[in-house]
């Protein structure tokens, strides 16, 4: 009975420990746009670099009201699943080129609520990935945000990543549990 009961034990808390981190949404930019949109209707430049297989954004200002673009990821289910957390490689090319009114934006749209700033960069921006902390809902789309002025100012963004830990399945522990008690009283019909 007792080495029942903890074999019970061992394998919920096995269930359970065993949830780590997975890949739910992964975009390189390597052969399309992977379905990611803007609301950007300028003359600058924007889309894929195919020299370096990002998104870029160059002499943004290029249209009749001098605004920035936002780029908006597809929607991504992140249903069932907890700890959410957007990865995002972002830099700049010819630095020198850079004033502090060009910017960067990366931003999340979480369950269709309007877009949350992660973080925003002003000028140059040195190459790093911006990671955002844990979140938790139902739908996502990944935003970011450009703004520059010159023809050789290049705003780069790349390896869009969304990793999330799934939520332990209550259905398949209680099977389990299920299965356990309907073994243990198979046992004790035996003795
Ligand atoms: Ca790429
Ligand atoms: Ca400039
Ligand atoms: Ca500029």
């Amino acid at each position: 009975m007792k080495k029942i009961l903890s074999l019970i034990t061992v394998t919920i808390v096995l269930g359970i420990s065993s949830s780590h981190a997975v890949t739910i949404y992964e975009e390189d930019f390597s052969d399309a746009l992977g379905g990611w949109s803007t609301n950007y209707t300028g003359a600058g430049i924007f889309g894929i670099d195919g020299g370096a297989m990002a998104w870029l954004g160059k002499n943004v200002d290029q249209n009749p009201t001098q605004s920035s673009g936002t780029w908006f990821s597809p929607l991504i289910n992140i249903a069932g699943f907890t700890d959410i957390k957007i990865f995002v490689d972002v830099w700049t090319k010819n630095d020198r080129e850079f004033e502090t009114n060009d910017y960067l934006s990366v931003g999340y749209d979480l369950d269709s609520n309007g877009i949350t700033n992660i973080t925003t960069f002003f000028g140059a921006i040195p190459d790093q990935t911006v990671m955002s902390s844990s979140l938790s809902g139902t739908s996502l789309k990944v935003a970011i945000e450009i703004f520059n002025t010159g023809t050789n100012e290049f705003t780069y963004f790349d390896n869009v990543k969304v990793t999330g830990t799934p939520v332990p399945d209550t259905s398949t522990t209680f099977s389990l549990l299920g299965l356990a008690i309907f073994g243990l009283a198979f046992y004790r019909n035996r003795k």
